[in-house]
């Protein structure tokens, strides 16, 4: 499985001041899996990334379970090139194990002094 990297159509535009190019090379530059989303220019049909980062602007990175990443491109890059990619996409318990909140219901609250 690879992430999706939603970018947008100006793929010749391989110079390190523009946002999509630095968040691609990095992921190239990593060796990380991913499959290419060229979006649509018009920031108006936008849906997919609207609805998964709530902003309209591109790069953003789509994790295989469908949880969405999206900073500023230079902080993006940093992320990946310091191997912490993965600590972006959404926390998922293992399948069978409850979710530390719901282990905590009934519990008593924490004493505070
Ligand atoms: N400062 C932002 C700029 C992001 C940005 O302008 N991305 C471009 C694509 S490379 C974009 O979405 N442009 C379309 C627009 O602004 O409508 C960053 O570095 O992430």
């Amino acid at each position: 499985m690879a992430v999706k990297l939603h970018r947008c159509g100006l793929q010749w535009a391989k110079v390190k001041a523009h946002p999509c190019w630095r968040v691609e090379k990095a992921l190239i530059d990593m060796g990380i899996e991913y499959e290419r989303v060229s979006g649509p220019f018009a920031r108006g049909k936008r849906a997919a990334v609207r609805a998964g980062t709530g902003q309209d602007r591109y790069p953003a990175i789509e994790f295989e379970d469908g949880s969405w990443y999206r900073e500023e491109s230079a902080d993006m890059e940093r992320t990946i090139r310091e191997g912490r990619l993965r600590e972006r996409a959404a926390r998922r318990e293992p399948a069978g194990e409850p979710a530390a909140q719901e282990a905590a219901e009934g519990e008593e609250p924490p004493q505070l002094h």
